[in-house]
């Protein structure tokens, strides 16, 4: 019987199109919603988080980025994503990944959405921080990390910092040149150009 899967979408979320480029890669036969997650109600009653990406899998619900990638490299016919030589390195690089991601997210809705005499300068600073340093870490990994092969982590950093340069800053390509240069030749393919952000909804 052939699966009935839904993936709810942002226009701009990195989660999600972390879980998008899965889809494509793997062949996952799936439909995409891009939805405004805060008008979004009816989602409550499968992700009481309310947050994109969720899965609806013949109506069950898958919720979490790496879940669902994870379910779609679990259903897929292709060669997995996540490379059994390296398993652990991968899901650390991964969860770096999702943290740049959401540093970034909340960086950029405490100075998108919040009245300027009440952000905080202090939280602010701490996300720049976590995402500068998490994106030189990656750097200094980077002879482990690269391989022809497009893996599970080269997809969420791929994610990570083109998001990062989306809503923040390309500086970092500046102590990074290595993950630069890789990053200039992720973003010329298809799976990429063909997943690049829309216009985001007003936080409310
Ligand atoms: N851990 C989650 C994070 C997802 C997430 O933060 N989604 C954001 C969009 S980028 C969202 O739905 N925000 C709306 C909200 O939390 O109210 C995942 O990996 O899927």
């Amino acid at each position: 019987m052939s699966e009935d899967i839904i993936l709810y979408n942002g226009p701009t979320s990195p989660f999600g199109r972390k879980c998008k480029i899965t889809a494509l890669l793997l062949e996952i036969e799936h439909r995409e919603e891009k939805i405004n997650i805060y008008k979004s109600r009816f989602l409550d009653e499968f992700n009481p988080l309310r947050q994109v990406p969720t899965l609806l899998v013949n109506n069950k619900t898958i919720s979490d980025s790496d879940n669902i990638c994870l379910y779609f490299d679990s259903i897929s016919n292709k060669n997995s994503l996540y490379p059994q030589k390296r398993y652990w390195e991968c899901m650390t690089m991964i969860s770096v990944a999702n943290g740049i991601m959401e540093n970034a997210v909340n960086r950029f809705i405490e100075m998108s959405a919040i009245p300027e005499n009440e952000q905080r300068p202090k939280a602010i600073s701490r996300y720049e921080k976590k995402i500068l340093r998490s994106i030189e870490w990656i750097e200094n990994k980077f002879e482990e990390f690269a391989s022809d092969e497009l893996t599970m982590d080269q997809i969420s950093v791929a994610c990570a910092l083109d998001y990062t340069i989306f809503r923040y800053t390309k500086d970092w390509s500046i102590n990074c040149p290595n993950l630069n240069q890789w990053l200039d030749r992720i973003t010329e393919l298809d799976i990429m150009k063909s997943t690049l952000p829309g216009v985001s909804f007003k936080y409310e």
